[in-house]
């Protein structure tokens, strides 16, 4: 007999999909294209898991009423195609989820801010009182919030989770900026990475959208919308007496001094979460605390220690270019002499020719390291090789001087050398804090 669920691909949001499917009464079947998938473990007894390359499958996913797929399996893979083609249903855990939920759900996506939004919309609401319950991209699977039931869902969503989401109605959300990030995945056409995005939008309550980057723009012209930008009109910025100001509709909120997150990025990043947080009616008060309070998530532009009047900086989860020039830019105030930057891993098909023009005057050096060092190294003459990380690490402690910053945002991922974005950040941290002690 064909199997009803098949769940595809053994990550932490398809066990937490495996697991509400137990729930349901429903037992899939689990199939992943790794022997030994990390999670396999911690499958129950009574569900069958198969692996082997998906092409061994295609008659099981043709035959199945419903495939649930990781958002780390591309949808192109041929034997889901050809589910597809036949008419199967084809989702993932956040379709499950918000099928689920009555709650109002808010939907953050975008290139790059995503976890930082997030995370400052969920602290918000906390502020405010409301029960929240927050996850999606940023780690933890949707579907585990079902446990501690909440008022209100604040979901980080990338592109792979929304190409299998049909079912959002979001009362608030938004594509905060697109620039290019897994291109792979994309036919390397940055169009088509839009679009993924664009479904957040699909019957919305309410849209928000950056004025700045037209990609952002909501295509549905009936959808309620507001924007955010880097000037005076709606959630913007109002320059005044020396001072810059976060503002709605021309009435100033805060002074961005009072934020304890730097950059301009982190000023857009404000202005999108007071929007969100307006949108269910989160009060102004709850969204200023949070604001003069947040210090910033981990890996992101972390301060780690300054050596010999050098300042050293984790921004780890740079993956892509856009996130590296962000990165560069909100350092610019903090960086009193020259600026060294450590990059390089896994490019995913980016256009690096931004950070060519930085090396022309921003970044004084720049060490390469890892998979796609090849790719940055033509950028300029001052792209310079290392080995890995700490070779890289090396070559600008050596070469800077008080005053400089030395950054790592590495404008890729990380996985040819780590297990993730944190360990890299994490190894970085603890080669900067031994040429401390070596200092010492
Ligand atoms: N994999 C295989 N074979 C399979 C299935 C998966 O090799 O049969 C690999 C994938 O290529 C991937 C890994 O296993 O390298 C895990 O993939 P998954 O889709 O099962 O991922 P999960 O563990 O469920 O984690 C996912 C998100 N991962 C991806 O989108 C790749 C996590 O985002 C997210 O935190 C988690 O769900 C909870 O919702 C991570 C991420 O890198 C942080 N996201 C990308 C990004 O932010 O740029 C989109
Ligand atoms: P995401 O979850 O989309 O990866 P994060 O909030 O984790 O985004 O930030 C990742 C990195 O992207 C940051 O360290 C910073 O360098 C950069 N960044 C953050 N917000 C923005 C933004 N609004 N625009 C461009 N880059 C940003």
């Amino acid at each position: 007999m064909a199997n009803e669920y098949i769940v595809v691909g053994l990550g932490k949001s398809n066990l937490a999909a495996v697991d509400y499917l137990l729930g349901k009464g429903i037992v899939p079947m689990v199939v992943d294209s790794r022997d030994n998938p990390p999670l396999k473990d911690k499958l129950p007894q009574n569900v069958v898991f198969k692996s082997g390359d998906f092409s061994l499958f295609t008659e099981e996913f043709c035959a199945a009423r419903t495939l649930v797929v990781g958002p780390g399996v591309p949808l192109y893979t041929p034997a889901i195609k050809a589910a597809i083609d036949k008419g199967v249903e084809v989702i993932g855990d956040i379709e499950l989820f918000v099928r689920e939920v009555n709650e109002p759900v808010i939907g953050i996506t975008g290139a790059n801010g995503k976890s930082t939004v997030t995370t400052l919309v969920g602290l918000m609401a906390k502020n405010a009182g409301i029960r929240v319950g927050v996850g999606g991209n940023i780690g933890v699977p949707a579907l585990e919030l079902l446990k501690e039931p909440a008022k209100l869902y604040v979901l980080e969503l990338s592109s792979f989770q929304l190409e299998t989401t049909r079912s959002l109605h979001a009362a608030g959300c938004t594509i905060l900026n697109v620039t290019e990030d897994h291109m792979d995945r994309y036919e390397f056409d940055i169009e088509k990475y839009a679009q993924a995005k664009h479904i957040i939008y699909n019957n919305a309550c309410h849209v928000i959208y950056n004025r700045f980057d037209p990609r952002t723009f909501p295509r549905d012209e009936s959808v309620a919308r507001v924007s955010f930008g880097d000037d005076e009109r709606e959630y913007g910025l109002i320059r005044e007496a020396g001072h810059t100001y976060l503002a709605k509709f021309g009435r100033l909120v805060m002074d961005a001094a009072e934020m304890k997150i730097a950059g301009k990025h982190n000023q857009m990043n404000a202005l999108a979460a007071m929007a969100l947080a307006d949108v269910v009616g989160i009060s102004e008060e709850a969204q200023i605390e949070t604001l003069r309070t947040f210090t910033g998530l981990e890996h992101r532009c972390q301060f780690v220690a300054e050596i010999n009047g050098v300042r050293y900086y984790n921004d780890s989860k740079a993956t892509n270019v856009g996130s590296t020039l962000a990165a560069v830019d909100g350092l610019a105030s903090v960086t009193r002499g020259d600026l060294y930057l450590l990059a390089g891993g896994i490019g995913k098909g980016q256009n690096f020719a931004p950070i060519g023009e930085l090396l022309k005057g921003r970044i004084k050096e720049m060490y390469c390291f890892g998979r796609d060092a090849k790719d940055l190294l033509v950028l300029g003459d001052n792209a310079v090789s290392a080995t890995d990380m700490e070779d890289a690490l090396r070559k600008a402690y050596m070469n800077a001087k008080p005053g400089d910053v030395v950054l790592l945002a590495p404008a890729c991922a990380s996985m040819d050398m780590f297990k993730n974005f944190e360990e890299r950040g994490d190894v970085f941290v603890s080669l900067v804090k031994k040429l401390e002690s070596e200092k010492c």
